[in-house]
């Protein structure tokens, strides 16, 4: 089982920035939660995407290509209300970093169910490809799971403390 936080991303401790592993996304908000962590520093995490509603922080994504996000399939819910964030830091703050996005199509795995949420998985395709840079870019999909006990981290956004600044957690992969 590999532990997820809400609003995260979970990747192989020690990869280059550019990225070479997504091994999960998404939440599950009545399964495990992550708290702590630490501020990630602003362009450390160039894959992380925002999924916003009405300004609030809604679920995490991974970007993999420009024009497409990797979210869970449970954040599916009123697609067209939300808006991609690219290259966020904090979600009150105009870094100018941002790239805002809408979706133009979204497809849940054909293998998702909500108990006891098997393949969890929502691509995204966005209006408008991302500018790529060194606050906004992709990270590549892994073949495989972590091993058991490889170390991980975890970025996005919570809803502990601060909130509105993303987040790093170091955590340990279980299988
Ligand atoms: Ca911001």
């Amino acid at each position: 089982m590999i532990i997820l936080a809400p609003f995260s991303t979970l990747v192989p401790v020690g990869i280059p920035l550019s990225g070479t592993w997504v091994t999960g996304i998404g939440g599950f908000p009545n399964v495990h939660r992550i708290i702590g962590g630490r501020s990630c520093f602003l362009g450390s995490r160039p894959y992380q995407v925002a999924l916003l509603r009405n300004g609030r922080i809604y679920c995490g994504g991974s970007l993999i290509a420009p024009k497409w996000v990797l979210t869970a399939a449970h954040c599916g819910r009123r697609i067209s209300s939300l808006q991609v964030h690219l290259g966020d830091y904090n979600l009150r703050v105009n870094e100018g970093t941002e790239q805002i996005r809408r979706i133009r199509n979204f497809f849940v795995h054909p293998g998702y169910n909500l108990r006891p949420r098997d393949n969890d998985f929502m691509l995204l395709e966005l209006d408008a490809p991302a500018q790529l840079n060194n606050y906004v870019n992709t990270i590549n999909l892994t073949t495989s799971c972590p091993s058991p006990g490889t170390r991980c981290s975890v970025s996005g956004w919570g809803t502990i403390k601060s909130p509105q600044s993303m987040g790093c957690w170091d955590v340990e992969g279980r299988g």
